[in-house]
């Protein structure tokens, strides 16, 4: 049993459980109670649910409403904007499944006290843009939670899920999940008849733009460790489109977002030198991605590629115009705002860096890649559609479900879904919910059942770092260096820099090649080698230890996308160096793949991509 072997095991049963009680977590949990009233709905948090997730600093817009009761924007018309964007590729039925609910749950949240600001001349909520609305929501995260705590039977805080159980007797079909709690050290078994996985995306799996001392500084929220994905491509599941990641323009240093001044403030860039610079770019962008160039508005990648073009040309640094906006108090006082109920941190370095955006123009960077299924991309895993509109291809079981019997997913965790935003993914969530419990009310007597060799092999897994530093730490050499074992935080620089260099990081310009991808995939199977041999100094460091487990997998998973996939279908997210441009021909298609954890083998394919809008 090893040197921790009498730790203690913590069993919970529930009939759906819930994986990540963010904003797509919250929605499920809250949704599962309602669909299932005698049901026993469980929420694991690896956080605290009152203040965890992207959420968790607040937000200053809902970016997904449309407006159906002013009759701004139809369902439809979000399917169209957000296939635009994605240069033609999502699933139509998943975006439209979302876009057709997610107003009413924007009025729950108002029911529930999110303040929601409202336009003094029409009383309609006031619009950010076409999509977005405006809120104060510092906080947004405790408000939803708080729905979410009141439906569950328990919310269990501070555990980190590592690995899904799957049945005894049918090795596809999930039935649990293992963890740990990060206080106590508590070890605990799952037993479920559905999960529901909401564990967030992925942040720093590439190399950050900010390093040393302010790594913790990422635009995505430093804590999303990619275990939405790492779960399910661990248990066999289908992923889609992993080489979709996302390069956002940001303000410089803070990574504060854009959204609010593009949009609501009508703020405008320049190159250094005072010019407008798109233009410059069109015929050249047009030559690679032909038609999609022209499409309103500009599909979110090709602002990145422009800018990054211009900084290629020596123009650089690209500057958002500020200056005129500000002179009106009133678009001062939500600029400022907007980061501060969101991203404290950019006004902080604002402060710091004697930047007071009414009398300078501040700078605009790109940021680092990271792997989301809820933003302006839609990576994740494949699942099944809406009964009532998914094509046969996009159908084999309940909306939401998996490849895996009994596996959900909502939020970041499922592809082809891009432009979700907060409120989509708590939509998401809900659909998902209201799926598990028809699929744990249709399984009758037939339970999934956990086989106790698995989770007590899971067991020795799941606590190896701690004793691997027990006994490595003997032969420390200097400081924190060992011959016998390998820290969280330099695997994790070490796969940041594998991703950063092979896989079309900002060190690479965000250009690969199949070679380079050969090589990355070779460095990181050596150090998924060197994983056996983490060494974790406390619980702390056990919890970065699993993150970065998770990160690995996910890491390999967009690289064997990207290899797949031989075009450059979003410029300014990545380039592929020897297949330059965009080939609606042969590319078409979604991009799949599936992981046998026997054989250590990917498997990928395309899939159709069926446009039920017109
Ligand atoms: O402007 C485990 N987002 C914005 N959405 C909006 O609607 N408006 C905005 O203004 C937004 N902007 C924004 C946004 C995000 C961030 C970080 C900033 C600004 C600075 C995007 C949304 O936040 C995002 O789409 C949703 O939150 C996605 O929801 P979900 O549920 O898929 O992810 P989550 O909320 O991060 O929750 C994940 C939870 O899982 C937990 N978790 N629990 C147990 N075990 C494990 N192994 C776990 N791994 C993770 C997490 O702790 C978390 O609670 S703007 O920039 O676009
Ligand atoms: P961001 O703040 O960049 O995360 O964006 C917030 C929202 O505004 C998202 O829905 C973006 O797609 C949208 N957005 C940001 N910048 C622009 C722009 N220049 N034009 C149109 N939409 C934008």
């Amino acid at each position: 049993m090893g040197l921790f072997g009498r730790r203690k095991t913590v069993f919970v049963d529930s009939d759906v459980l819930v994986i990540g009680g963010g904003m797509a977590g919250c929605g499920a949990t809250y949704e599962a109670r309602y669909w299932g009233r005698d049901l026993k709905v469980v929420c694991v948090e690896k956080a605290h649910i009152d203040r965890s997730g992207a959420v968790a600093q607040g937000l200053y817009a809902i970016n997904t409403y449309m407006g159906m009761q002013w009759g701004e924007n139809q369902p439809e018309d979000h399917v169209r904007y957000a296939r635009n964007d994605l240069m033609g590729l999502v699933r139509e039925d998943l975006g439209y499944d979302i876009a057709r609910h997610v107003d009413s749950t924007v009025h729950k949240f108002e029911e529930w006290g999110l303040p929601i600001m409202k336009d003094p001349e029409t009383g309609q909520y006031q619009r950010e843009g076409k999509w977005q609305i405006m809120i104060h929501g510092e906080s947004y995260k405790p408000i939803v939670a708080e729905a979410a705590t009141k439906a569950a039977t328990k919310v269990y805080n501070r555990i980190m899920v590592t690995h899904l159980l799957m049945d005894k007797t049918n090795a596809k079909r999930v039935a649990g999940a293992v963890g740990f709690n990060v206080r106590t050290g508590d070890f605990y078994v799952f037993r479920a008849k559905a999960v529901i996985i909401c564990a967030g995306g992925a942040s720093h799996i590439y190399k950050p733009r900010a390093a040393g001392e302010g790594m913790g500084r990422t635009w995505y929220a430093p804590w999303s460790s990619a275990s939405c994905y790492a779960l399910p491509i661990l248990v066999g599941a289908k992923m889609m489109q992993m080489e979709n990641r996302i390069v956002l323009t940001r303000f410089k240093d803070g990574y504060g977002p854009v959204g609010a001044y593009f949009l609501h403030l009508k703020t405008y860039t320049e190159n250094a030198y005072g010019d407008e610079y798109e233009s410059n770019w069109y015929e050249h962008t047009k030559e690679i991605v032909g038609d999609y160039v022209d499409r309103q508005p500009m599909p979110t990648c090709l602002r990145n590629h422009a800018i990054l073009e211009e900084i290629r040309a020596g123009r650089g640094p690209i500057r958002m115009v500020t200056k005129e906006a500000f002179q009106d108090p009133h678009k001062e006082k939500v600029g400022w705002e907007n980061f501060l109920g969101m991203t404290i941190g950019q006004a902080v370095v604002w402060a710091s860096q004697n930047i007071d955006p009414k009398h300078t123009n501040p700078e605009l960077t790109t940021s680092e890649p990271y792997v989301m299924g809820s933003h302006a991309t839609c990576s994740g895993a494949w699942a099944s559609g809406p009964e009532d509109c998914a094509p046969d291809d996009y159908q084999w079981g309940y909306n939401r479900m998996m490849t895996i019997d009994g596996l959900f997913g909502a939020g970041d965790t499922l592809g082809g879904a891009a432009h979700k935003f907060s409120s989509g993914s708590f939509t998401e969530g809900q659909i998902a919910a209201k799926a598990a419990v028809n699929y744990v009310n249709d399984l009758g007597k037939d339970h999934p059942q956990v086989s106790e060799a698995e989770y007590e092999d899971l067991k020795k897994t799941v606590f190896r770092p701690l004793e691997n530093y027990e006994v490595g730490r003997n032969e420390i050499v200097a400081g924190t260096v060992s011959p016998s074992y390998l820290l969280p935080l330099h695997g994790l620089q070490r796969l940041e820099q594998i991703m950063d260099e092979y896989v079309g990081g900002i060190g690479a310009n965000y250009i690969t090649n199949e070679p380079l991808l050969t090589r990355g995939l070779e460095l990181l199977e050596m150090l998924k080698e060197d994983l056996e041999h983490l060494g974790a100094e406390d619980l702390h460091q056990l919890q970065r230890a699993w993150e970065l487990q998770h990160r690995v997998i996910a890491s390999e998973s967009v690289t064997q996308h990207t290899m797949f996939r031989k075009e450059t279908r979003w410029p300014g997210y990545y380039y592929r160096g020897d297949h330059p441009k965009l080939d609606d021909t042969d590319w078409h298609c979604f991009t799949l793949s599936r992981y046998d954890r026997e054989s250590g083998e990917w498997n990928l394919e395309k899939a159709p991509v069926h446009h039920i809008i017109d």
